[in-house]
């Protein structure tokens, strides 16, 4: 069984990285015309890469949950059949052991230079515009996709939504394309569909199956109950 799970900031939330949309989430603060945007950064690049800079050092301080463990476990018994798209920037899911994973909407532990447009990895502070290590030209850029900005793998993402079985859209509104379209993708292409999430999600009427709850229990449930383990 060939098995694609979406996942948004919904799965790292118990891990205590902040959401978007939710009460204390990321949006509370800032406009998201102005950290979100290429145009938002032309206009306050120092905000914007502090925004991103306090967001990569928040990282040394959480870790997964049990939803990204129960996924790498799924991915060891699927292997190549089993692949997480994120539109997380974290690395939870690398840290929680899989390795079959998209990062659609690009990572924290990234830089894109604007000069030569080469992305690398990049573990430290990007608000004093150090030179790319690569071109030399101060034109580093957090390595994520704005609004309006092509996301990433879009091509092996709608090549594994073709083949997949099941499709699993975890801790994700729904609000933000293409991902929000990927359940019906999935659906024309024979695949059954199954939501989890705090709440029911802006598409959870595409889906054949939509469970809420805390995706720390969801998601180790559901892995359970596809690998035999649990009640059906
Ligand atoms: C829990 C939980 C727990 C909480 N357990 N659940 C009009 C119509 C349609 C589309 C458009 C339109 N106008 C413009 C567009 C396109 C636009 C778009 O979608 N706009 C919408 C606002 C309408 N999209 C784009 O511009 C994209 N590019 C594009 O379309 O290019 C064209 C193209 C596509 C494909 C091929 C070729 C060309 C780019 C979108 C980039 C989004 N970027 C961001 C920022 C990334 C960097 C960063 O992290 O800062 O991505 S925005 C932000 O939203 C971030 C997220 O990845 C994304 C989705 O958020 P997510 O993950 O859903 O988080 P929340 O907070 O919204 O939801 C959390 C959920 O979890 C909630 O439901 C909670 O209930 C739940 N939850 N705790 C389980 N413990």
């Amino acid at each position: 069984m060939r098995v694609v799970v979406l996942t948004g900031a919904g799965i790292s939330a118990e891990s205590g990285v902040p959401t978007f949309r939710d009460a204390d989430g990321l949006w509370e603060g800032h406009q998201v015309e102005e950290v979100a945007t290429p145009e938002g950064y032309d206009l306050q690049p120092t905000m914007v890469q502090r925004f991103y800079d306090d967001r990569r050092a928040a990282l040394a301080h959480v870790q997964p949950n049990p939803a990204h463990l129960a996924l790498a476990r799924l991915e060891q018994v699927l292997g190549d059949d089993f692949l997480v798209v994120t539109q997380n920037i974290d690395d939870l899911h690398e840290r929680g052991g899989s390795t079959r994973v998209l990062h659609m909407h690009g990572e924290l532990l990234s830089a894109l230079c604007r000069g030569c447009r080469q992305r690398m990895r990049w573990e430290q502070d990007l608000v004093d515009f150090p030179p790319c290590p690569r071109c030399g030209v101060a034109e580093l850029r957090p390595d994520v996709v704005w609004f309006g900005e092509v996301p990433y793998e879009m091509d092996r993402i709608a090549f594994a939504l073709e083949r997949c079985d099941l499709f699993v859209s975890i801790g994700t509104s729904g609000a933000v394309y293409p991902a929000a379209g990927f359940v019906q993708a999935a659906t024309t292409y024979g695949a059954r569909t199954l939501e989890l999430n705090l709440l029911p999600s802006e598409g959870a009427s595409h889906f054949a199956e939509s469970r809420q709850g805390l995706a720390g229990t969801l998601v180790p449930q559901w892995v359970a109950q596809l690998l035999g383990e649990g009640p059906s």
